[in-house]
């Protein structure tokens, strides 16, 4: 029998559930409706053992609750992690657009960002090779405008009617339902081989830029061309930049298979514990701006977004800054439920005619209908405006405000009888801006001309690289194109790469062992541009602060050594995890205890950006013989990260046959480590 306790009195429960979100402790436990219950262990049944009733009310309300907790994924970018923050304006620019957030120096707006892979289901792995999205949800005061961007500033469509088709392609293949959150395989390289206009993003995608460290060490891009408009109506084009302050880093294809084994939320857990332990991201907004005039001149088509407009070109203007400071509360109620709209606009940014950008303005509306199951999505707390918001729509599934009087359509004259007559439409709001640059033409389902030269910019890509990265991209088709098992789509891809650059064709169908084809003729002869710096991860690099770095310890290690480099660290702004091989910790050569954060085979190597051995000699001979150890070390070493180590942690790299180098360094000088904690010694590894 159900132990009977007392309910609480009426006067002791919450206010109606509406806004009611906080779980006091103690506070009493009641259904959906209110109702106090007694028990919240045992279901209502006949007897002891007998059949369970029908009118269990509390147990049916749970069950039925729990039965619908979940929602449509995103058709794409279904994994992602969202954090609030904030945007600051660093530079007016009235001259440019009478947009509101971008008039007052020093003016703050609060912001959600979200961060996701794009192939991927929810539950999938977070370092697939992959483009990233990177959304911003500015809340100004004259209403959101969501910059739904890419950590990659080019896409691989021009048009909008091609989205399904590419992404049926590198989704799990219909029949088979795998493989999971890859490119690698036939229909994803079937696609793009036969979309000449994809191999610009493509090169892209085989280079570290989709294989980020972390969303911190992002570039977040609006892709398309905008238009800002100024309080006189006079519009420019404009492209948008986010630039991480803390620099960019990839990791290598190795160390992105290995993460994901070892933990499949890395980019996830490492923006929440950066957040949590003060080392808040930093992005500056940039802008390029430009007009019809200088658009008109160039060899390529502003409005085509498999193009970039080189940084050397048009140097991108830094306006403002965003930093993200605070991890949601609950992961369902605001990073599920955000809904980003490229719709989203506020008076002083417009729409260009990108193609690609036209078919996303029905898309995003569209399927938050489908995703979140009412077009009252927009009253959920993390997509509301944070200004006033009056319209005459209502009703609705899930309404959730009660509308007082009965205007509910305009024009009405119900102020003549004492009524509230409801919102007017001002001068000052929203107005497409007058353009005069699209001559009357006739409707036609083509493609532009200026479309048409798909390979110079992917071969400006390619030879703005370092010899480092260059290798990796060869790798990285090599990789791909191994897994794609139609001969037929192997050979097209390469014929397509042969437009880009021969000798990246070359080490491509040589690492595959096949003989180069024929090219494919290009609809538009590529031409040579000038490299781009801006273009390199490598010649641009990192920044110290918010890297995490693994400290091996064992029993007898030197005390002084630990502290010293902890204190360098934190000095540093370093994140550091203790490992060691079993999680209770280590007794160090004081006799002091030192808790372990992590056991040595939860905490592979690569999950950190630089490592410290700190052994004794006599345990480092004993620990060199567990393989999650010999990982550790050889991993770190390979991955040419930069290595601290005492005496003991000297004959652990001995041991494993690697050679001491300038990333080896003493730890007792800390300093040295910190310095290379956002590099790597290339030299460490051959890399064709
Ligand atoms: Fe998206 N995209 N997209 N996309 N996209 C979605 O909207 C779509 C494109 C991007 O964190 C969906 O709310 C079409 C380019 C991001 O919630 C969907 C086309 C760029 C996110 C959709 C594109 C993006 C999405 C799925 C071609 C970079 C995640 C769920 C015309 C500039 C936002 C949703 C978040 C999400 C459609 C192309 C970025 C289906 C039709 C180009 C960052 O509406």
């Amino acid at each position: 029998m159900a132990k009977h306790t007392s309910n609480p009195s009426h006067n002791a429960l919450p206010q109606g559930s509406g806004g009611e979100t906080q779980q006091r402790g103690g506070c009493p436990l009641t259904t959906n409706h209110g109702v106090p219950i007694s028990d919240n262990q045992n279901s209502l049944k006949l007897g002891t053992r007998g059949p369970t009733l029908l009118e269990d009310f509390v147990l049916r309300e749970k069950i039925f609750h729990f039965d619908h907790e979940r929602i449509p994924e995103r058709i794409v970018h279904a994994r992602g992690t969202g954090v609030h923050g904030y945007f600051e304006c660093t530079q007016p620019i009235p001259e440019l657009t009478k947009a509101s957030l971008f008039q007052k120096k020093g003016e703050r707006i609060p912001v959600f960002c979200r961060f996701s892979t794009v192939a991927g289901s929810k539950g999938s792995k977070d370092t697939p090779r992959d483009v990233r999205g990177f959304a911003v949800k500015l809340y100004t005061n004259e209403g959101n405008w969501d910059l739904v961007g890419n950590n990659m500033p080019v896409f691989f469509i021009q048009d909008a009617m091609k989205f399904p088709d590419l992404i049926h392609a590198v989704k799990p293949e219909a029949d088979r339902g795998f493989p999971q959150a890859a490119s690698a395989h036939d229909t994803f390289w079937d696609f793009v081989s036969l979309m000449p206009e994809s191999t610009h993003t493509v090169m892209w995608l085989m280079s570290d830029r989709a294989l980020p460290r972390s969303f911190r060490t992002m570039e977040g891009f609006g892709v398309h061309t905008f238009i800002l408009v100024n309080e006189k109506d006079e519009t420019h084009f404009v492209k948008f930049h986010w630039k991480p302050k803390q620099g960019l880093q990839s990791t290598l294809w190795d160390e992105a298979v290995k993460i994901s084994g070892a933990d499949p939320d890395y980019l996830r857990r490492d923006m929440y514990e950066a957040i949590q332990a003060g080392h808040f991201p930093e992005w500056e907004l940039g802008i390029q701006v430009f007009d019809k005039e200088w658009a008109d001149q160039q060899p390529y088509d502003v409005l085509d977004a498999t193009k970039i407009i080189p940084e050397e070109d048009i140097p991108v203007k830094v306006i403002g800054r965003m930093v993200l400071d605070r991890y949601p509360d609950n992961f369902f109620a605001e990073t599920e439920q955000v809904a980003f709209l490229p719709t989203n606009v506020v008076p002083g940014i417009d729409f260009s005619n990108d193609p690609l950008l036209q078919g996303r303005l029905f898309s995003y509306l569209d399927t938050q209908k489908s995703r979140l199951g009412t077009t009252n999505f927009h009253q959920i707390p993390v997509n509301a405006p944070k200004c006033p918001m009056h319209n005459f729509q209502r009703d609705g599934m899930m309404q959730t405000h009660v509308f007082k009087g009965r205007a509910t359509y305009e024009p009405n004259s119900l102020d003549e009888v004492g009524e509230e007559t409801g919102p007017r439409a001002s001068e000052q709001g929203f107005t497409t801006v007058a353009r005069h640059d699209i001559e009357p033409a006739e409707k036609l389902r083509v493609r532009a001309e200026a479309f048409a030269d798909h390979f110079s910019q992917s071969r400006l890509f390619y030879r703005s690289q370092t010899p480092v990265e260059q290798a990796h991209i060869i790798a990285g088709f090599v990789f791909e194109l191994s897994k794609v098992q139609l001969d037929h789509v192997r050979l097209r891809m390469l014929g397509q790469l042969l437009n880009v650059d021969k000798e990246l064709a070359q080490a491509v169908a040589d690492g595959l062992g096949l003989d180069l084809p024929a090219p494919i003729p290009a609809a538009k002869e590529p031409f040579d541009m000038p490299p781009s710096d801006a273009l390199s991860i490598l010649k641009r690099g990192g920044a110290v602060a918010g890297r995490c770095v693994g400290i091996l310890v064992s029993d007898g290690a030197d005390k002084k050594a630990v502290q010293q480099l902890q204190q360098a660290l934190d000095k540093a702004k370093v994140m550091y995890k203790v490992v060691a091989e079993k999680v209770g910790g280590v007794t160090l050569n004081d006799g002091s205890h030192l808790k372990a954060d992590e056991k040595i085979d939860g905490a592979p190597s690569v999950l950190f950006d630089a490592v410290a051995l700190i052994l004794t000699p006599e345990e480092a001979k004993r620990l060199a013989k567990l393989k999650p150890v010999q990982d550790f070390v050889s991993d770190a070493y390979n991955h040419c990260k930069a290595i601290a180590h005492s005496d003991g942690g000297l004959a652990l790299l001995k041991n494993q046959q690697l050679q001491p180098d300038a990333f080896t360094v003493d730890i007792n000088d800390a300093q040295a480590l910190v310095s290379k904690v956002s590099e790597r010694l290339w030299e460490r590894v051959p890399q064709s």
